[in-house]
């Protein structure tokens, strides 16, 4: 396949509870400072979020989550950064494109917030459609699939036909499909399997594998058993970068990492070797 250039979303979480970097970079200044460092390593977009979606972890209220997020939006975009928002509130979206933010990246893919889908149409704004049944009614079924690549392609155009519907122009949207949110190991990996699959639908497609848990339960040695406990999340670049290569290759539009020099790297090998054979 080709090399087409896949670009690099680099995380930057404002919040005490991520699964990651929780507590890191709760002040302002910490925060914009880790998102120059991500971008000076290559991120083409650096994603600020003041919500952990972390089982268990209690959503902020929206004055808070405004706060959290907006000067470290404000400051990156008057930095000359290109800058998304990781929310699921119109309202904080919205606060967050005013302050110069350029993509709206919504985990629940407009099912948090009915406002969502009418502001994005009414902004014009880029706008992620990412998979998760977390905020479904009915609990027993946000883990069942019987093809989960299949299903979160099902319910990925079921979300584009009703943004569509709000306004929202095709060429708005981008596509994830949620990798971890109400989904296991084996869910994610048929997902990063069959990713062609979801780029076929012919939208972007973004992927956000990056120190996922299942990323942190490797064998030491091809053919062992998985270890039962995971590794820290800090030593799941390297699997971070792999699944950034992969996804790459199946054609993906961009990756979100925490880490964004492993996953640069890995990129440039694959475009250099591409560019050998070319040459060949
Ligand atoms: N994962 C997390 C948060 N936001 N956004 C998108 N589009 N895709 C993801 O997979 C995704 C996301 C969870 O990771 P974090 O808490 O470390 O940011």
């Amino acid at each position: 396949m080709t090399r087409q250039h896949t670009s690099i979303m680099g995380v930057v979480n404002v919040t005490p509870d991520s699964f990651s970097d929780g507590g890191r970079f709760t002040d302002v200044d910490a925060a914009v400072a880790r998102g120059r460092e991500l971008a000076a390593a290559g991120a083409d977009v650096v994603d600020v979020g003041g919500e952990s979606t972390r089982p268990g972890s209690s959503r902020p209220e929206e004055q808070e989550e405004r706060e959290r997020v907006l000067p470290v939006v404000s400051a990156l975009a008057q930095l000359g950064y290109a800058v998304s928002v990781d929310t699921m509130r119109a309202s904080v979206a919205q606060a967050a494109l005013e302050a110069g933010a350029v993509l709206v990246n919504d985990v629940s893919g407009g099912l948090g917030d009915p406002e969502m889908g009418p502001m994005v149409a009414q902004t014009g704004a880029r706008y992620v459609v990412m998979h998760w049944r977390g905020l479904l009614s009915d609990p027993a079924a946000t883990h069942h699939y019987d093809d989960v690549v299949g299903e979160v392609c099902a319910e990925l155009t079921d979300r584009v036909d009703v943004l569509l519907g709000h306004g929202v122009r095709e060429e708005q949207l981008v596509l994830d499909p949620g990798l971890g949110f109400s989904k296991d190991a084996g869910h994610n990996w048929a997902l990063l399997a069959g990713l062609d699959r979801v780029v076929a639908l012919g939208l972007p497609v973004l992927v956000g594998a990056s120190r996922k848990r299942f990323l942190g339960r490797l064998p030491a040695r091809p053919g062992e058993a998985l270890p039962d406990e995971p590794s820290a999340p800090q030593e799941r670049d390297a699997a971070t970068a792999a699944t950034s290569l992969l996804a790459a290759q199946a054609g993906a539009w961009a990756v979100r990492v925490h880490e964004v020099a492993p996953t640069r790297d890995a990129l440039a090998v694959w475009e250099l070797v591409e560019e050998a054979r070319g040459a060949r």
